[in-house]
């Protein structure tokens, strides 16, 4: 987390670790908090909420010894609701990795947890049937974990699929789900209408809606007249059928001005994957539908037609100041949960001061948490397989090398001249490094390790066999996630006359 503002008392001081919590915080938001660090090297805690006071205790964690300049930091998140939807297709995550995640994350300023993994059958197949004795205890303990790390759960239901909008039955049995999931002591709720199979409507329930809008609003307000009969607190955010792209379309200005007012949404930006997610669009968003918006943001999400990619890299791409245009922003993250830690460490930092948010750093101390001992390593993973929809214009995160970690390769670099053939063993060693970690991480990311393995190795081999030309087509024709940096390093290369 940083600092919003510094009031500076003169001198500087090595944080010892010792400090007292005072309950009583002059900041308007309730998360906010104060860390004041005296000269004798000890500090008071300002914090009047309970999320405020574990943020500040994990962020005066970070500050031990540290010398530090005396005054009051004042640390203010910056999203109202910063968080990350399990909504990907694939293995939901296991209890145990939900733990790990959303224990790591609320530790660096997120407070919500979306459940929606679109492979929970039922989240979205059998929307219809209640949780059994079973099933519902794993619902409650994830929903305490939630709760012991202050993170607001929010509960998503996806009827989409087989709801027949105007039956009473069908009704019946959602608002029976609802009730449930809320007697398991869940507030704030979630109606995902995306990924429908057919934009048509049933026969009958064609007889009553016009449009296939028509049909969502009446749902919406039934589900959220439900809700709030039952809890009068009780909230509900909708994911349009229309959920990325212009937002002046006729079914998303429909939705949002026909569903009740305290009604939120979900939208992903110019695309279903953007690659810049700015303020004026939000601006748009809100002029053209009239609710508040919470950026689902598909990074580092990796299914469908992504399977193939793997997205290590830090967040980019999203405006500094974006939280001041919205109502929140919510990460999509891979099956890979702890391989999502990596850039959702990078998100949790953007989303609590995006204008202080700076990727490579943020990343450096993702990778010290994860993979302590293997940073540069992973780094080399990540950056071998770069292609994601952040790189859309190719240029939002800089650099594809660990900068600073050594310090032979940034000479080289910067001298403009760096062999082919010690990249590609660097990234080998590094790569044969990882494999020996026993890391989780390396665990599920065994198959891009081989890949990037076997890149590395047949490229060597060529090189020593001094098959320019088969280098060349080697370097163009292999496997896609290699290809950008597979042509850079030919441009590298033939600036060496080496090809
Ligand atoms: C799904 C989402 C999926 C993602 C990436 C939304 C609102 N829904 O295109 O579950 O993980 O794309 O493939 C989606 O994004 N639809």
């Amino acid at each position: 987390m940083k600092h919003s503002s510094f009031t500076p008392a003169g001198g500087a001081a090595l944080f010892t670790g010792k400090y007292e919590i005072n309950k009583v915080c002059s900041l308007p938001s309730p998360e906010g908090f104060e860390i004041e660090l005296f000269s004798d090297g000890s500090a008071v805690l300002f914090a009047a909420a309970p999320r405020a006071e574990k943020y500040a205790l994990s962020q005066a964690k970070k500050m031990t010894g540290k010398e530090l300049p005396c005054g009051k930091y004042a640390f203010v998140p910056e999203f109202a609701v910063r968080g990350i939807i399990e909504g990907f297709y694939g293995n939901p995550w296991t209890v145990d990795e939900r733990r790990r995640l959303l224990s790591a994350l609320s530790d660096r300023g997120m407070n919500s947890y979306f459940y929606g993994p679109k492979d929970d059958p039922f989240h979205r197949d059998r929307w219809d049937e209640l949780y059994g004795e079973n099933d519902a205890d794993t619902l409650k303990t994830l929903i305490s974990i939630a709760g012991e790390n202050l993170m607001d759960f929010r509960y998503m239901l996806a009827p989409g699929l087989s709801i027949r909008y105007s039956s009473s039955e069908d009704r019946e049995k959602l608002h029976a789900k609802y009730a449930q999931v809320m007697g398991f002591g869940v507030k704030k709720f979630g109606l995902l209408l995306d990924d429908l199979e057919s934009a048509q409507l049933y026969e009958e329930d064609a007889r009553v809606y016009p449009r296939q809008v028509d049909a969502h609003i009446d749902l919406v307000n039934d589900v959220y007249d439900h809700i709030t009969g039952l809890d009068k607190d009780a909230s509900l955010i909708v994911c349009p059928t229309q959920y990325w792209g212009r937002t002046n379309q006729e079914y998303l200005t429909a939705l949002g001005r026909g569903i009740r007012p305290g009604c939120e949404l979900f939208y992903t930006g110019p695309y279903i994957c953007s690659d810049e997610l700015t303020c004026d669009f939000a601006r748009q968003f809100y002029a053209d539908t009239g609710k508040k918006l919470i950026w689902w943001d598909n990074y580092p999400v990796n299914d469908m037609e992504m399977v193939d990619e793997l997205h290590l890299r830090p967040v980019s791409g999203r405006e500094k100041g974006l939280g001041k245009c919205c109502e929140g922003l919510v990460s999509n993250p891979m099956e890979l949960a702890e391989s999502s830690l990596v850039p959702l460490l990078t998100v949790a930092d953007y989303l609590w001061n995006s204008s202080a948010y700076d990727p490579a750093e943020s990343r450096s101390e993702a990778l010290a948490q994860v993979c302590p001992g293997y940073e540069k390593e992973v780094c080399v993973l990540s950056e071998l397989c770069y292609k994601s929809c952040l790189e859309r214009e190719g240029h939002h995160f800089e650099f594809a090398r660990p900068r600073g970690e050594n310090p032979d390769f940034e000479r080289a670099l910067s001298a403009g001249a760096y062999p082919l053939w010690q990249y590609l063993s660097f990234c080998l060693t590094s790569l044969e490094k990882l494999s020996r970690s026993g890391l989780k991480l390396v665990r599920e990311c065994e198959r891009w390790i081989n890949t990037a393995k076997k890149f590395c190795r047949g490229g060597i081999a060529l090189l020593e066999r001094g098959e320019g030309e088969l280098l060349r087509a080697y370097l163009y024709e292999n496997e896609d996630i290699m290809k950008r940096e597979a042509r850079r390093l030919l441009d590298i290369f033939e600036k060496q006359s080496k090809i």
